[in-house]
């Protein structure tokens, strides 16, 4: 808590943000172990524009969520959120430097390719109105490029990086439990991500993202 008795982190975050799911479940399991709730939202009205709004664009010239607020600052950039929080509070960080080295490998091959694939082929399946096929197709052949790597990587390992969470556990999970929104069935066609998302799930705080940061369910839409 911070001297005003608030949560020490402000997430600017909305449900059906993978990007921003990272960091609040880390946030939310840290709080769960510490006993001491270390975060808030600050939900983003992501679908009525706002990130598009002036407003917004002063507080992250990006135009994207998460954004978080500690201290006087704002970070953007999950994985640039996730490393400051595991330097800041002393968990899921590297052990050492193999382990940096391996850690910013999986980042930016999230960043680059699983979660960015997977982020786009879920928005276009379950929110756009009336998307292409062909660009569907295209998406889905990307990702299942993607959760193949990961499954391969996961084979013999509970977590991505051996036997203990780390930050690439959560960059690497923003999208995973919405898999029936993707319409993946990770148990039958990808067996290691399955195991590896029950061992996620069995970490004390876990939370659905619906059930984690404001704005589910959407409101309907009118007409
Ligand atoms: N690489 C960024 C991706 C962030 C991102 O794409 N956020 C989405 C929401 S999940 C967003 O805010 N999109 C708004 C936009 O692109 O206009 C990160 O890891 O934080």
């Amino acid at each position: 808590m911070s001297d005003q008795g608030r949560p020490e982190y402000l997430l600017y975050c909305f449900a059906q943000s993978g990007n921003a799911y990272k960091a609040a479940l880390m946030l939310e399991t840290l709080s769960v172990q510490r006993g001491r709730q270390l975060w808030a939202p600050r939900f983003v009205d992501y679908f009525n524009g706002e990130t598009r709004t002036p407003e917004y664009r002063a507080i992250n010239v990006m135009g994207e969520v998460p954004v978080l607020e500690f201290e006087g600052q704002r970070l953007s950039q999950s994985g640039v959120i996730l490393e400051t929080l595991a330097a800041r509070l002393g968990a899921y960080g590297p052990r050492d430097e193999a382990e940096r080295a391996e850690a910013l490998r999986w980042l930016l091959f999230d960043n680059h390719k699983f979660t960015s694939y997977t982020a786009t082929y879920r928005f276009m399946r379950a929110f756009a109105k009336n998307p292409d096929p062909a660009v569907l197709e295209f998406f889905l052949k990307r990702c299942e490029g993607a959760w193949s790597v990961l499954n391969t990587q996961l084979a013999g390992r509970a977590f991505v990086l051996g036997d203990h969470a780390t930050i690439v556990d959560f960059s690497l999970a923003g999208y995973v439990f919405f898999d029936d929104e993707i319409g993946v069935h990770w148990r039958k066609e990808y067996p290691h991500i399955h195991a590896w998302t029950e061992c996620i799930r069995a970490l004390p705080g876990w939370k659905h993202p619906y059930d984690l940061m404001p704005g589910h369910p959407l409101p309907k839409q009118a007409g």
